[in-house]
């Protein structure tokens, strides 16, 4: 008899544990499952509206023949500037220090060369033409932070 109980209680001590680890384990599958899901929603949804946002951004920016680019200790006046291929770019340093104004990448300067300008004094400005079309971000080489965009079309 004696050993008849203890088997029987060793069989539904067994049972409780089977029940919940299957219990644990879907509780804790549908809490990792649906997080996993949720990651990969919000990171492909925003990762859309970033790229059509850029998109519309390039395609809604104005090229005009002229244009002029202010910098001041606040950094760009625009997120984007537009030009027509050939037209002309004025850059104004309106800050209180030195401008040089460069293309991207930083510290390489290489994705279109023609916008590595000298460096400029606090008041001075320059005028140059870009005729490589593209979307070519720039910024200031002394001031890193400061950047803008500039569409050449
Ligand atoms: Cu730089």
């Amino acid at each position: 008899m004696e050993e008849n109980n203890s088997n029987s209680i060793k069989f539904v001590v067994l049972m409780v544990a089977a029940v919940l680890l299957i219990v644990v384990g879907g509780l804790a599958w549908m809490v990792f499952g649906q997080k996993d899901n949720d990651a990969d929603d919000t990171g492909g949804s925003s990762a859309t509206n970033k790229t059509s946002s850029n998109d519309s951004d390039s395609q809604s920016v104005v090229a005009a023949e002229s244009v002029e680019i202010v910098f001041t200790d606040d950094g760009f006046d625009k997120s984007s500037y537009g030009v027509k291929s050939g037209g002309e770019v004025t850059v104004k340093n309106n800050s209180s220090g030195d401008l040089q104004f460069s293309s991207d990448d930083h510290p390489t300067h290489l994705d279109d060369t023609e916008l590595n300008l000298e460096v400029l004094a606090a008041g001075e400005s320059i005028t140059f033409s870009p005729e490589t079309t593209g979307t070519w971000g720039v910024h200031d080489h002394l001031h890193d932070q400061f950047t803008t965009t500039l569409v050449v079309k």
